[in-house]
């Protein structure tokens, strides 16, 4: 599987982040922290609202040069490190503290293309340890899973131990046209397939493939450098500019090295 990793520099940690730095005595000094989110729709980041972990997975800081740190899995870590994001090639150094995804959950980072310059960090239970870099990219216009998540955080905020003026404000952005289901394809989808809540799987995952389908091939973008273009031909052309400004870079998953089912 190849992704695109957006590089999301963090603005302001979290509280709790912050603390558990500071109790392993661990300074990040002058070096720029990135979560680094995998998505499969470069073309979508117009639409960032917010970031996703899964609130009891493990994150590293992972050395990537002398300035530079990613905040993911150590098995994302391990992977790339052989795809040229690491200091040394074929090794992963993790500084300071292992850091839960609850920690990092009230973060603000930037979300390179995004109508909202700067998101905060939201917890999202079904964010697979064992995909991408376990950070996930929430685009809610777009992705049932996101909108979902995002619905259900904004009607219970203190049940997820988040602040409402992290999740409300930043509403699902339309992005891409399409003819079926309109310039929010997600919330239609999830409304037609009556999508109550992010633990309805099997209604998000036929909403997943028919969004994926829609905006794939008949979907138009309405924002950005090749507003009017169809995501077919502009997809492409969106990843090879992020990677050109450094705001992403590649990421092959080996998915030969998975060893079992449960990984
Ligand atoms: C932004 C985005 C915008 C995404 C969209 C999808 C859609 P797949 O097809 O199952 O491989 N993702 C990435 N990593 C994880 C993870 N560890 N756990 C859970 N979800 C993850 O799914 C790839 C997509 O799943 C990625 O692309 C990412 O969300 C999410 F408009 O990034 B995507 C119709 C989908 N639309």
């Amino acid at each position: 599987q190849e992704y695109t990793v957006i590089r999301m520099a963090v603005d302001t940690w979290a509280p709790a982040a912050v603390e558990a730095m500071k109790e392993a005595n661990f300074d990040l000094g002058s070096r720029s922290v990135y979560l680094v989110a995998a998505t499969l729709r470069p073309e979508t980041m117009y639409g960032q609202t917010n970031c996703y972990v899964g609130p009891d997975l493990a994150y590293g800081l992972y050395e990537v040069s002398e300035t530079e740190v990613y905040v993911c899995t150590e098995r994302s870590a391990r992977n790339m490190c052989f795809q040229g994001q690491s200091r040394t090639k074929g090794v992963h150094v993790a500084l300071g503290p292992t850091l839960t995804g609850r920690q990092l959950v009230g973060t603000r980072v930037k979300a390179p293309l995004s109508h909202y310059d700067t998101v905060y960090v939201l917890p999202m239970e079904t964010v697979l340890a064992t995909k991408g870099t376990g950070v996930v990219t929430s685009v809610p216009s777009d992705s049932p899973d996101d909108f979902a998540t995002w619905a259900d955080l904004v009607k219970k905020p203190a049940y997820y131990g988040i602040e409402e003026a992290w999740v409300a404000p930043f509403e699902p952005v339309p992005i891409v046209r399409t003819p079926t289901y309109g310039d929010l394809c997600a919330p239609t989808v999830c409304a037609a397939k009556k999508v109550a809540s992010p633990k309805d799987r099997v209604q998000l995952v036929e909403a997943k493939d028919i969004c994926y389908k829609e905006g794939f091939y008949n979907g138009t973008l309405l924002v950005g450098k090749y507003a009017g273009e169809a995501v077919q031909t502009a997809k492409a052309k969106v990843r090879d500019d992020l990677i050109a400004a450094g705001l992403a870079f590649p990421y092959a998953e080996p998915e030969g090295l998975v060893m079992s089912r449960s990984d």
